[in-house]
C-alpha cells in the first residue's frame, strides 16, 4: 500500500477512535460536597466583609459564586433537618431542638418530634439511591438521642458527633461515632489519639473520599463543622495570632466590615447599618480590663473561624491532589447567624481560655459584629438570624454567563436572588442526576420544597418570585420578592420591611402598607399549618386551657412548663426559692412569661436581678450585695401588697415596694435555667444560667 495512504488510513482511524471515545464518555457526574458551619455570622468571611483571614473560602468565592441573599432557618437542629431533607424543618419533624414537644393532651406535635421523621429522605439516602458513595463527617444533631443516626439515614461512611459541643480529643463532652461504633479515647479505633475536630472532620472526609474512588463511584460528602459554635476552642498558637487584634472594638470593626461589604458589592450601599442594640455597650465606655477580656473572647472566635478556613484549604488541596477538584461541586454555608446566647458579656471561663476545658461564648456584643449589617441573632427570623453566606465552587460546571476570557470559572460572580436551604436538596438532585422519591422504605415522602440553583451556575436566569418561610420558637417570617413580614415571638406584632430598600429592617411599614402585611400574614398562616409549624408549643393556643390550680411547684433544673401548667401568679403573691449547686455570673435562674407579662430571677454581669413585667412595663430590681453571687439559695417573695423581699441563704437583703402584681397569667410558660421565646428581663433569650441549679420551689399565696 502507498505509504501516504497508510498514513491517511491510520490518521482517519485515530480520529474515528477519538470521536467514538468522546461520544461514549458524556461528562461524568460531579462529586458533591455540602459544607455546613455552625453559628457563624453573615459577615465573618473575608469575602463577605470580615477582617478574619479566610483565604481558602475567599479563593472558592473568587473562582465560583457568592449568593448574597441566601437563608438558613435560624438554629442548629432545624437548619440541619431542612438542609438534609429539602423540606422546611417542621415537615421533617425538627421544628425545634431534639426533644419532642407535646400538645395539651400529651400528644407529640408532628412538627416537633425532635428527630427526623419517616416522611422525609436525607440527601444521603437520595444520592445513595442514585449510585453515589455517601459520606457524613461532623456534627449530626437531628435526633441521635432518639435513634436517628447517619449510618441508618443514608450515609455509607460517617464520623460524627451526636450534637457537637467539643473541639479537642480531651474536651469534656467529647463523644465520637465511626460508622456507627462509639470511638473510645486513646486511638484504638484507628481515630488518632489526639485531634482538633475541625481537622479531624476534614481528614476523615478525605479518607472516605478515597474509599469512594476505590469503589469507582462519585461521592457525596456532607461535612458539618461544629466550628465556630460555643464552647469556642482552638489551638493556642492560632488564638495567639489574633490576640490584641480586637482592641479596636465592635463599633469600629462593624463600620469597617460594612465598608468592605459595600466595596465587595455584597450589600447595597443604601441599606442603613443597623444601630447598636441597647444591651451592647459603646466600646469606648469600657475599661481596659473589660476591653482586654473581650479581645480575648473574639481572638478565640476568630481562631475557630480561621482554622475552619484552613481545613477547607486542606480539603481543596486533597481534592486537587486526587484530580477531583475540577468536577466537584462545593457548597458552603452556615446554619444560623451569630449567636448572642450568654448575653452582652459573653463567657470566658476555665483555666485555659480557648482550651479543651474552657467555656467561651462570644456573646451578644461580638454577635452584633458578626451579623453586620443586620439586626438580631441566631433564634430570630430577622436577617441577623437567618442570613448566611452561600459559596458555590465547581470549575467544570460553573461558567461565566457571558463566556469569553472568564469562561470555565464563576469569576467571583454575585447572585442577589433570594434562596433558602430547601434549595440545596433540589440542586444536589439536579446536578447529580438523582430522582427525589415519592416513597422510601415503604413511607410516603413529602415533596421537596426548594428549586435547583443550577441555572445560576451558567446563566442569569429570570426566576419566578416565590415565597420563603420561617418559624422558630414562635418567631416567624415570610419573604416574597422584596417584601418581608417578620415577628418576634408567637404573639409579637408583625413587622413589614421592603428589603430592596431596607434589608437591615429599620423602617417598619406594617402600619402604612397594611394590605401587604395582611396578605403576607395570611400566606404565612396557611404555610405554618401546611408545614406543621402550627400547632406549635409557643402559640397562645394553650390560652384556652384553664390555669393550673396547684399552689406548690417543686421544679427540676430543666423544667419547662407550658402556660396552663405554670403557677397562676395573676393578682397573687408568691415565693420562689432557687437552689444553686454551682454559682454563675450570667443567666436566668427562673423565668415565667415574656415581653407582655412575667417575672424572672437572673444574674447579669455577676449581679443578681429580679424582673417584673406588668403589661409591658418592666421593673428590674438589682442588688450589688455579694451574698447573692455565692448563695446556695436565693429567695424572691412578692407579697400580696406587691412588696418584694429578696434573700440570700435565708437572710433578707433587700425589700422594695413594686408597682403592683401581675394582672394576668402570662402567655409564655415557665422555664428554669433559661428564658425561652419572649424574654421577661433585659437580656436576649434564652440567656442560660452559667452555673448549676439543683431546683426551684415556687409557692403561691392562698387566693383571698
Ligand atoms: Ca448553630
Amino acid at each position: 500500500m502507498n505509504p501516504i495512504l497508510i498514513l491517511l488510513c491510520g490518521l482517519l482511524s485515530a480520529l474515528a477512535h477519538l470521536a467514538a471515545v468522546q461520544a461514549a464518555s458524556p461528562p461524568s457526574r460531579p462529586n458533591i460536597i455540602v459544607i455546613l458551619v455552625d453559628d457563624m455570622g453573615w459577615s465573618d468571611l473575608g469575602c463577605y466583609g470580615s477582617e478574619i483571614p479566610t483565604p481558602n473560602l475567599d479563593a472558592l468565592a473568587s473562582n465560583g459564586l457568592r449568593f448574597t441573599q441566601f437563608y438558613n432557618t435560624a438554629r442548629c437542629c432545624p437548619t440541619r433537618a431542612s438542609l438534609l431533607t429539602g423540606l422546611y424543618p417542621h415537615q421533617a419533624g425538627v421544628g425545634h431542638m431534639t426533644s419532642p414537644h407535646k400538645d395539651a393532651q400529651g400528644n407529640v406535635l408532628p412538627g416537633y418530634t425532635g428527630r427526623l421523621n419517616d416522611q422525609c429522605v436525607t440527601m444521603g439516602e437520595v444520592m445513595g439511591s442514585a449510585g453515589y458513595f455517601t459520606i457524613m463527617s461532623g456534627k449530626w444533631h437531628v435526633g441521635q438521642n432518639l435513634g436517628v443516626v447517619p449510618w441508618e439515614r443514608g450515609f455509607d461512611r460517617s464520623l460524627n458527633a451526636a450534637a457537637g459541643g467539643f473541639y479537642f480529643h480531651d474536651s469534656a463532652r467529647t463523644e465520637l461515632f465511626l460508622n456507627g461504633q462509639p470511638v473510645g479515647r486513646g486511638g484504638a479505633s484507628g481515630v488518632p489519639a489526639e485531634w482538633y475536630s475541625t481537622d479531624l472532620w476534614t481528614e476523615y472526609g478525605l479518607k472516605f473520599i478515597d474509599e469512594a474512588r476505590a469503589a469507582r463511584k462519585p461521592f457525596f460528602l456532607y461535612l458539618a463543622h461544629n466550628a465556630p459554635h460555643f464552647p469556642l476552642q482552638a489551638p493556642p498558637e492560632t488564638i495567639a495570632r489574633f490576640r490584641g487584634q480586637y482592641t479596636m472594638g465592635w463599633d469600629k470593626l462593624r463600620e469597617a466590615r460594612h465598608a468592605r461589604q459595600k466595596e465587595l458589592g455584597v450589600v447595597d450601599p443604601s441599606w442603613p447599618l443597623a444601630p447598636r442594640p441597647e444591651g451592647v455597650k459603646a466600646w469606648d465606655e469600657l475599661g481596659d480590663a473589660e476591653k482586654d477580656r473581650f479581645d480575648q473572647i473574639m481572638a478565640i472566635y476568630a481562631a475557630c473561624v480561621h482554622r475552619m478556613d484552613r481545613a477547607i484549604g486542606t480539603l481543596v488541596d486533597g481534592l486537587r491532589q486526587r484530580g477531583a477538584l475540577d468536577n466537584t461541586l462545593i457548597l458552603f454555608m452556615s446554619d444560623n447567624g451569630g449567636n448572642a446566647e450568654s448575653g452582652p458579656n459573653g463567657r470566658l471561663e476555665g483555666p485555659d481560655p480557648g482550651g479543651a476545658s474552657s467555656t467561651v461564648f462570644c456573646g451578644e456584643s461580638w454577635a452584633w459584629l458578626q451579623n453586620t449589617p443586620f439586626r438580631l441573632y441566631k433564634h430570630f427570623n430577622h436577617e441577623g438570624g437567618i442570613a448566611t453566606p452561600l459559596i458555590a465552587h465547581w470549575p467544570a460546571g460553573i461558567r461565566s454567563p457571558r463566556g469569553g476570557a472568564a469562561a470555565g470559572t464563576g469569576s467571583g460572580r454575585l447572585i442577589h436572588e433570594p434562596g433558602h436551604l430547601v434549595d440545596i436538596m433540589a440542586t444536589v438532585v439536579d446536578v447529580g442526576g438523582a430522582t427525589y422519591p415519592k416513597e422510601f422504605n415503604g413511607h410516603a415522602i413529602r415533596p421537596m420544597e426548594g428549586r435547583s440553583l443550577a441555572p445560576f451556575f451558567s446563566s442569569v436566569p429570570s426566576t419566578e418570585v416565590r415565597p420563603l418561610y420561617w418559624e422558630h420558637e414562635g418567631n416567624g417570617g415570610i419573604r416574597l420578592g422584596d417584601w418581608k413580614l417578620v415577628r418576634r415571638g408567637a404573639l409579637g406584632p408583625w413587622e413589614l420591611y421592603n428589603l430592596r430598600a431596607d434589608r437591615t429592617e429599620q423602617a417598619n411599614l406594617a402600619a402604612t402598607r397594611s394590605e401587604i402585611a395582611r396578605d403576607l400574614a395570611a400566606q404565612w398562616d396557611a404555610w405554618a399549618k401546611r408545614a406543621y409549624a402550627l400547632p406549635g408549643p409557643w402559640k397562645a393556643a394553650a390560652k384556652t386551657k384553664p390555669a393550673s390550680r396547684r399552689a406548690r411547684f417543686d421544679l427540676g433544673p430543666e423544667a419547662d412548663l407550658a402556660r396552663a401548667d405554670s403557677p397562676d401568679c395573676s393578682n397573687r403573691g408568691f415565693t420562689a426559692t432557687v437552689r444553686i449547686a454551682a454559682p454563675g455570673r450570667e443567666g436566668v435562674l427562673v423565668a415565667q412569661g415574656g415581653e407582655a407579662h412575667g417575672w424572672a430571677m437572673f444574674f447579669q454581669n455577676g449581679t443578681f436581678h429580679f424582673a417584673l413585667n406588668r403589661s409591658g412595663s418592666l421593673e428590674q430590681i438589682r442588688s450589688d450585695d455579694p451574698a447573692f453571687a455565692s448563695a446556695k439559695t436565693i429567695t424572691a417573695a412578692l407579697g400580696a401588697d406587691a412588696t418584694l423581699a429578696l434573700a440570700a441563704d435565708g437572710r433578707e437583703i433587700l425589700r422594695k415596694k413594686m408597682a403592683g402584681l401581675l394582672s394576668t397569667l402570662p402567655v409564655d410558660g415557665l422555664q428554669v435555667g433559661r428564658d425561652l421565646a419572649g424574654t421577661v428581663g433585659d437580656y436576649a433569650a434564652p440567656f442560660p444560667f452559667a452555673g448549676k441549679i439543683s431546683g426551684v420551689l415556687i409557692e403561691l399565696d392562698p387566693r383571698r
